[in-house]
């Protein structure tokens, strides 16, 4: 893996678990740093774009099949902030009482959570513009939570299939359905196209600071000293 990195040569969103969280208590406070939680169908990579961005291949657990992450799952970010991994939904096949559970413990995270920095809604970019996603995106828009859309896995499309799938989301975005939310963002975990125009808003959300600089930018000490 080649995570992005800052000046120091450290990856910008080098991050450490913390824990699986079951409880909205289990939380950081309210009024600290950020939280960015990453939501999205079963199997979209919401899990390898955290493994991305911290620059560590193992951090979170990606899985073959769906269903890799249960549990909402919480990393500390070393230069601020944290990334909040939330289980995917729409997946069928895992027990239901499992799937009911990750989907209740989620639900009531956010709905205790309204100050969430941001939700980046993962989709893969393979995927034509789903109702499902179209209904979760309105969901976190409904509750005022920064909202940008992550079109996953683009390393599996041609340029011209993705400025074709880009299109349909850029065109919801500009309807009513999509109205509001902040950006569209294809990126690709396993190569690391699209991760550092991805990075600079995030780094801005986190430490509210312009972006500035190289792709790879500047961590929050940097900023810092200006
Ligand atoms: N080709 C390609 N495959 C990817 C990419 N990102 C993730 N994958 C693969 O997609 C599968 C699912 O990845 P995860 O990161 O576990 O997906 P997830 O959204 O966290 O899945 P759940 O935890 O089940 O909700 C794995 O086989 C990954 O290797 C990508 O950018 N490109
Ligand atoms: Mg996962």
């Amino acid at each position: 893996m080649n995570p992005i990195a800052s000046r120091a040569g450290l990856p910008v969103f080098s991050s450490t678990f913390l824990l699986s969280v079951a409880w909205p208590s289990q939380l950081p406070p309210p009024g600290g740093p950020g939280i960015i939680g990453m939501a999205g169908r079963s199997n979209v990579g919401k899990s390898s774009l955290i493994n991305r961005l911290a620059g560590k291949a193992k951090l979170a657990r990606i899985g073959k099949r769906p269903g890799a992450t249960t549990l909402p799952n919480l990393y500390r970010i070393e230069s601020g902030g944290y990334f909040l991994d939330f289980p995917g939904y729409g997946y069928m096949n895992r027990s239901q009482n499992t799937q009911k559970t990750s989907q209740d413990v989620s639900t009531s995270l956010i709905e205790s959570r309204s100050d969430l920095e941001l939700i980046l809604l993962c989709i893969d970019i393979r995927r034509d513009c789903l109702p499902m996603d179209q209904e979760a995106a309105r969901w976190f828009l409904s509750r005022n939570i920064p909202l940008m859309l992550v079109l996953t896995k683009i390393d599996e499309l041609s340029k011209n299939k993705r400025s074709l799938q880009i299109q349909q989301w850029k065109e919801w975005i500009g309807s009513e359905g999509g109205n509001g939310v902040l950006g569209l963002y294809p990126v690709s975990a396993r190569t690391g196209e699209g991760i550092p125009e991805l990075a600079g808003p995030l780094r801005e959300c986190l430490y509210k600071t312009p972006v500035r600089g190289h792709p790879g930018g500047l961590n929050a000490e940097e900023y810092r000293r200006g």
